[in-house]
């Protein structure tokens, strides 16, 4: 398998939950996730935002706690020592800003940022704070329609095109900590080897996705030990 140290091989890494587990961060459907104690349909869900945004807030004011509260791994790390390589596309799921506090340049974020909030009646994009409610005006048109700026289910995750770009040139596609039951990123392995990439999972409980190569095992392991 390609090794990112020794080739400039144009490399695409996807990372989910699972990156960010030994972090504390929970994952969603691993044994007592959020999706199992959440209604995903309640707290991800435009429809749920509208229909209780005060329980939506709520949902990602905790997120956005638990996050500020842990540190980057040394997942995180060894993927922030990657992209500073020419070639590299970090395209992550997590809403979390563990890469970038890592070092990580250019994480391509397609599921949006917890530290960013959204205005959802003018557009407008700001440094989320600690704590958002549903009674908070935005700082630019003053409406009381301040979000997350996460993308929910049934929403067009951001920077398709320039992903989509990068699988169709990359020489080598890396899954680490994703289910792979998310979509159009589960889509992404397939797209990838389409356009002649190798492909690698590496994973504590691995997806039982078509990938060349599988690795088994903690990411603060099987990361470092591929990227260095
Ligand atoms: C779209 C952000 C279309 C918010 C997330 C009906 C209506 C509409 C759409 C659909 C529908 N039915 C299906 C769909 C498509 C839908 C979808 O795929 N649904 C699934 C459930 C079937 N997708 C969408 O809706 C997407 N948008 O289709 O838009 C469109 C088209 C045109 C115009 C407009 C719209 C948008 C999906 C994005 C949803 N937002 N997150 C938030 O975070 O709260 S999804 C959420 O789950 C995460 O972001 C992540 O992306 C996703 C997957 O989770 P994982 O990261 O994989 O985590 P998981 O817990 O599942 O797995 C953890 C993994 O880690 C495991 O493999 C485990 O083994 C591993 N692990 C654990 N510990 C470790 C580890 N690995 C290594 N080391 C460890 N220590």
């Amino acid at each position: 398998m390609i090794r990112p140290a020794a080739s400039s091989a144009r490399i695409v890494v996807l990372s989910g939950a699972g990156l960010s587990a030994e972090s504390g961060l929970g994952t969603f459907r691993d044994a007592g996730g959020l999706w199992a104690r959440y209604d995903l349909e309640e707290v991800a869900t435009p429809q749920g935002f509208a229909r209780d945004p005060a329980l939506v807030h709520d949902f990602y004011n905790a997120r956005r706690a638990n996050m500020t509260a842990s540190a980057p791994n040394a997942a995180h790390e060894a993927l922030a020592r990657l992209s500073r390589r020419d070639g590299v596309t970090l395209v992550t799921q997590n809403i979390d800003d563990l890469l970038e506090r890592a070092g990580a340049r250019g994480v391509v974020h397609m599921h949006g940022d917890l530290s960013r909030a959204l205005c959802h009646a003018c557009g407008a994009r700001w440094d989320a704070p600690a704590v958002m409610s549903p009674e908070a005006p935005c700082p630019d048109c003053g409406a009381a329609a301040t979000r997350p700026d996460v993308v929910w289910f049934g929403e067009m995750p951001y920077r398709m095109e320039e992903i989509e770009t990068a699988l169709a040139a990359a020489d080598l596609f890396v899954s680490v900590g994703t289910s792979g039951t998310v979509y159009p990123a589960a889509g992404f392995a397939a797209l990838a080897r389409a356009a002649g990439a190798r492909t690698l999972e590496l994973n504590l409980d691995p997806s039982g996705g078509d990938f060349d190569e599988v690795r088994t095992g903690p990411a603060t392991q099987l990361v470092p030990g591929w990227v260095d």
